[in-house]
């Protein structure tokens, strides 16, 4: 019995050598990769860039920067069920610094941006796919909301 023993016991030791070997650990921990969209400009209803790529098993710091004059929704039902958030953070420059006034944590949907502001959505894209449903709900004084004024785009993850 014990050559067997021996047998069972190495297959065991390498099988969790080599489990071990394959897990990439915990994906939400690495250094992000940043990428910023605005919301937004003076005058403008649109997404820039308008089209974003992604890679699974990457963790980005999403930067949501709305430097117009109106508030903006960043929604795309598609790509909140592709993705696992690590946080949202709300950031402010305080003398010239950038200062986390609030984090959030759990799924997310859609991210409402003020005039001005910024947020940082931390993200692990999990599936792969095309989600052309990024668009501004926002409705102008004159009924029409901001994505039919053009602000649309799409989330490609590879
Ligand atoms: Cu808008």
């Amino acid at each position: 019995m014990t050559p067997f023993r021996f047998a069972l016991g190495a297959a065991v030791a390498l099988g969790i050598a080599s489990g071990a070997a394959l897990a990439a650990g915990d994906l939400s921990r690495q250094s992000p990769i940043e990428m910023t969209v605005d919301l937004g400009a003076p005058g403008k209803h649109e997404f820039a860039p308008k089209q974003l790529r992604l890679e699974t098993g990457k963790l980005y710091k999403l930067i949501l920067r709305n430097t117009s004059n109106d508030p903006h929704y960043f929604t795309s039902h598609a790509f909140s069920q592709m993705v696992f958030t690590r946080k949202v953070q709300v950031t402010q420059q305080q003398n010239g610094k950038p200062v986390t006034l609030a984090e959030f944590k759990g799924a997310i949907r859609e991210i409402e941006v003020y005039p001005g502001q910024s947020a940082e959505w931390w993200l692990v894209p999990v599936a792969a796919g095309r989600a052309s449903d990024l668009r501004c709900d926002i409705k102008t004084s004159d009924g029409k909301t901001h994505a039919e004024l053009g602000m649309l785009g799409e989330i490609i993850i590879e």
